[in-house]
């Protein structure tokens, strides 16, 4: 699997970031007749190439304009650097600052920075250009990152900024393949003869050719399937740089060709995922950082907009533990969104103010799936804290929830230790109360049933929990001794409590025909006894002749017939019965 290392241009408006890209790839990063004639990139546009080492770079390249400002969030969310660009003549700008905030809401925090227009400006702008970002950037996630002088039309200092990027990625981890792929999609269109592509960058494991997933739709489309948040899909063709592939690992920007789906079903913010990976999450509690430029404190009243993925999304946040955040602090949040989107906690996300038009700051979040109010959450990464506010949980929504698979505690669960000793503690308080009987299996609840196996002292009988070693009150039971003693002439469960009955007989030690009662060895006698009978009396025996030969009365001969009738022992023809097919070729069979 060839390994791409992805990057994305920052910077003020018309500082150089599209001529930089082009000059280092090769390739015009602007795809559009109306960007290429303005000179302005209005959406994201992407290239690559190969560095000194051999390393393939892909750059997502992204507008510097302040109204396209949606446009690069949509781009910046799932690359590993920043190739920050700066213009010798204009220096440090407004979009310069915004762009460094951004990149370190959403948890970038390697790059490189580029002074172009060297050629231009002359040397002297330059080295002061330089001295800036390198003041701007030291209290910075970017601190620390190279700060290289180019021209990018004179081509001079191109070799250093690839040198510099070669010896980032040397020393950085590729992207970890965690086998949960989410691709989140920044384009989606049709090419004639194989339908719908959709493309965006790879995060979290790969994606193959032919492989099953689930198209989480943005609003748009989940109005047409409001039952679902997913749509099935299946991959037809996978390319990663321009190329097709097998398939495409994580951190690579990737086309899927998808079977099944529209084009008009796909889009920007979308998420292509695997089935059955994801908690559809529709709100979250998360740690949100306000800008200390931010010209108010962050109050649940106000219209916010959240960047998630490769999305925009008009939201509802509540602050958790106080009213408002203060400019320059950082609080929780519980954010509602519109629509479900396949979240985990460690995603980050910006947060603009859709009436100021400005960023407010940025988060991370912490929980896909808040179950305390507003007054007890106290949110955080802890899986720990997942599972103790749930008790209990499977194995598998905890992966969902927290992109973490535990062992489980007792059968698919986890458990927090307190609330399993609270079953276990619950489950013998009930089987004392059962008393000698012991208590019906089918009381117990999915996770009681679960934790019984991991209460010592206990016996499962029958269905029944007793406490071990307990005398069983069924053994040598004195009904059941008469029963046998009177095989064809049972005596009735006078005084003998409801309940032992009911066990004897769900035993199989008694069987009930309508009410009245035979030891289970009984009918077995009956059952041999006839067949002898039909053995010398192949034309039947009658109700009388059974009454007779097994020395008792009517109401017991008819009840001792129906039980051979119903077990098919004997088959019912007029006045007589005649072998039934458990007796057919004169052999008592089965059980
Ligand atoms: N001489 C010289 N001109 C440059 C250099 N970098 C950019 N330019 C010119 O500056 C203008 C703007 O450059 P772009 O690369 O489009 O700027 P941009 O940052 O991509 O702009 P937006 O994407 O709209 O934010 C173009 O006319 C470029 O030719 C450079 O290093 N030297
Ligand atoms: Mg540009």
């Amino acid at each position: 699997l060839l390994t791409v290392r992805l990057l994305a241009t920052a910077g003020h408006v018309d500082h150089g970031k599209s001529t930089l890209v082009e000059a280092l790839t090769g390739m015009q990063p602007d795809r559009f007749r109306e960007e290429r004639e303005r000179g302005l990139t209005i959406d994201l546009g992407f290239a690559w190439f190969e560095l000194p080492s051999g390393q393939r770079v892909a750059i997502v390249d992204v507008p510097g304009h302040i109204r396209f400002i949606k446009n690069l969030l949509a781009g910046v969310g799932a690359v590993e650097g920043a190739l920050f660009v700066v213009s010798a003549l204009e220096g440090w700008m407004p979009q310069s600052e915004e762009h460094l905030r951004i990149l370190e809401y959403v948890g970038i925090d390697a790059g490189v920075a580029v002074i172009t227009n060297a050629g231009r400006a002359g040397a002297g702008l330059a080295a002061l250009a330089q001295i800036e970002v390198t003041d701007r950037l030291a209290r910075s996630s970017l601190a620390g990152a190279p700060v290289l002088v180019v021209d990018s039309v004179d081509r001079t200092g191109l070799a250093a900024v690839a040198a510099a990027l070669d010896d980032l990625f040397r020393h950085r981890p590729a992207p970890s393949d965690l086998g949960r792929p989410r691709l989140w999609v920044d384009r989606s269109f049709t090419v004639r003869g194989s339908g719908t592509v959709v493309t965006g960058t790879l995060i979290g494991g790969a994606l193959e050719s032919g492989g099953d997933v689930e198209v989480v739709a943005a609003e748009r489309a989940r109005r047409a399937a409001p039952s679902s948040w997913s749509r099935a899909a299946t991959i037809r063709a996978v390319h990663a740089l321009g190329e097709p592939v097998e398939r495409a690992g994580p951190g690579s920007r990737t086309a899927l060709n998808l079977r099944r789906i529209e084009r008009a079903d796909t889009g920007r913010g979308d998420a292509v995922v695997l089935p059955g990976q994801w908690h559809p999450c529709r709100r979250f509690d998360a740690a949100l950082t306000v800008a200390p430029d931010h010209p108010a404190p962050v109050s649940r009243r106000g219209a916010y907009l959240a960047y998630l993925g490769s999305g925009e999304h008009a939201v509802r946040l509540e602050i958790i533990g106080a009213r408002r955040i203060e400019p320059g602090e950082r609080g929780s949040v519980r954010v509602a969104l519109p629509t479900e989107l396949p979240l985990l906690p460690g995603d980050r996300f910006v947060l603009r103010d859709a009436g100021r038009n400005v960023t407010v700051g940025g988060g991370e979040i912490l929980d896909v799936e808040p179950v305390l109010p507003l007054s007890r959450a106290r949110p955080s990464r802890s899986v720990d804290r997942i599972v103790e506010e749930r008790g209990w949980i499977r194995v598998d929504a905890l992966e969902r929830l927290t992109g973490e698979r535990r062992s489980p505690t007792v059968a698919e669960w986890v458990c927090d230790p307190p609330a399993l000793a609270a079953t276990r503690r619950r489950i013998a308080e009930s089987v004392d109360a059962a008393g000698a009987l012991g208590l019906d299996l089918a009381v117990l609840d999915e996770r009681e049933r679960a934790a019984l196996a991991t209460v010592p002292d206990l016996a499962i009988i029958d269905g029944r929990v007793r406490p071990l070693g307990a005398a069983d009150p069924l053994d040598d039971h004195p009904w059941l001794a008469a029963l046998r003693a009177a095989p064809f002439q049972p005596p009735e469960p006078a005084g003998v409590p409801r309940a032992e009955v009911a066990a004897l007989v769900r035993r199989g030690a008694v069987v009930d025909v309508d009410g009245v009662y035979f030891a289970a060895e009984a009918i077995d006698d009956v059952v041999s006894r006839v067949a002898a009978a039909l053995a010398s009396e192949p034309a039947g025996i009658t109700l009388a002749t059974l009454r007779d030969h097994l020395g008792t009365s009517r109401k017991y001969a008819v009840a001792l017939a129906a039980v051979l009738d119903q077990r098919g022992f004997t088959v019912r023809r007029g006045d007589v019965r005649i072998a039934g097919p458990r007796l057919s070729r004169g052999k008592p069979g089965g059980s």
